[in-house]
């Protein structure tokens, strides 16, 4: 049957195809969908945030240590009662909650979430490219601690316990991952898996829309993205590496810089233009900045599924167990060549 040249794929539409094929369950669909419906109204509040007064900081500072932007808070809320009313969400962990919650409201599926509401919300004030991030894991029961036969042995019981045992798998267990960039347009980033999918909102009637399907990222790229005000605190094998890209070389043209401070806007650039970008560790940060489980692992997950490699400078990121929720990791993330090239500056 051909498709009218007019068919209009919405994000919810192609959640249904996908989940009578099926490669999604009914469950998991509708968490996607609550997660898009979050990143729609965060999209609405950041893009009017100076005209209803929500730029600056709540005044608080959160478990990062970050000053907590107003709509930190807010995009935090946002998503987790979307969670919430989904009820087939069973823990979530997000950047803003110092540990991961249970949500009493699941009743089926279970899925677990983590996420990061606002990303780069420092940016905000600016208007500069924002986002959210997230990542979505099956429930992870079975490598629950022992409880042993003392059954009111509540050490290793403790909901919260199960939470982070929940919450602490490897971004190889993903089941999908995602983000949505509140830009010039606000684009909605999504693999469930199979490939990596584009949809951008129209305003006019408020969905998503499929904008391009199978993105492969550029096998390599000559952008580099790392804040090099960082530079003289970088490895001196990372500084080798960094200077070698300025070189004129045969073309007489060396790489370009090019850093935005968002996470989601850099790395948007980068998965549809190649390249690499990068967080070292460095003196003063000696894992880095970014955190694994709701920004590089998500961010891997996606690159990987479009063709590309995210490492933390020797390993796959995806491969990293995480031991603690807000644990952070160096990461280097783009196009394949890229990618393998810092690895070997690096060993
Ligand atoms: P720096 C934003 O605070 C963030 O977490 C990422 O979005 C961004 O890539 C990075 O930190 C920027 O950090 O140290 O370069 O300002």
């Amino acid at each position: 049957k051909k498709r009218s040249g007019y068919e209009i794929i919405t994000l919810t539409s192609w959640l249904l195809q996908q989940e009578q094929k099926p490669i999604i369950d009914a469950e998991l669909t509708i968490v996607l969908s609550s997660i898009s419906m979050a990143c729609k109204q965060i999209a609405s509040l950041v893009q009017r945030a100076n005209i209803s007064n929500l730029t600056g900081t709540q005044g608080a500072v959160n478990i990062q240590g970050e000053d907590q932007k107003k709509l930190d808070v807010i995009s935090n809320e946002v998503f987790s009662n979307c969670l919430r009313r989904s009820g087939r969400t069973g823990i979530i962990a997000s950047e803003e909650e110092d540990v991961p919650v249970a949500v009493e409201e699941s009743y089926s599926g279970n899925y677990i979430v983590v996420f990061d509401p606002l990303d780069g919300s420092s940016n905000l004030d600016a208007a500069v490219s924002t986002g959210s991030i997230f990542g979505i894991y099956s429930p992870n029961d079975e490598c629950l601690p022992d409880f042993g036969d003392d059954s009111d042995d509540n050490t290793l019981g403790t909901e919260e316990q199960r939470c982070i045992v929940n919450v602490c798998q490897p971004g190889s267990n993903l089941l999908a991952a995602g983000y949505c960039m509140y830009s010039s347009s606000v684009i909605f980033v999504l693999t469930i898996g199979k490939g990596v999918f584009v949809f951008t909102l129209d305003p006019l009637y408020g969905e998503f829309v499929l904008t391009q399907e199978n993105l492969q990222i550029p096998k390599s790229g000559k952008i580099y993205s790392f804040n090099e005000g960082n530079y003289k605190l970088w490895d001196e094998n990372l500084k080798k590496y960094i200077d070698d890209l300025k070189e004129p070389g045969p073309s007489g043209k060396p790489y370009s810089a090019r850093y935005i401070g968002s996470l989601v806007g850099d790395f948007h650039r980068t998965l549809l233009y190649g390249g690499i970008y990068g967080y070292p560790r460095d003196k003063k940060s000696k894992n880095g900045k970014l955190r694994l489980l709701y920004e590089c692992a998500p961010m891997s997950f996606i690159v990987e599924q479009a063709g590309g490699k995210g490492s933390d400078g020797h390993q796959r990121v995806l491969d990293i167990q995480p031991t603690e929720i807000h644990q952070r990791v160096p990461l280097y993330i783009g196009s394949t060549e890229e990618v393998e090239k810092v690895e070997k500056y690096l060993a």
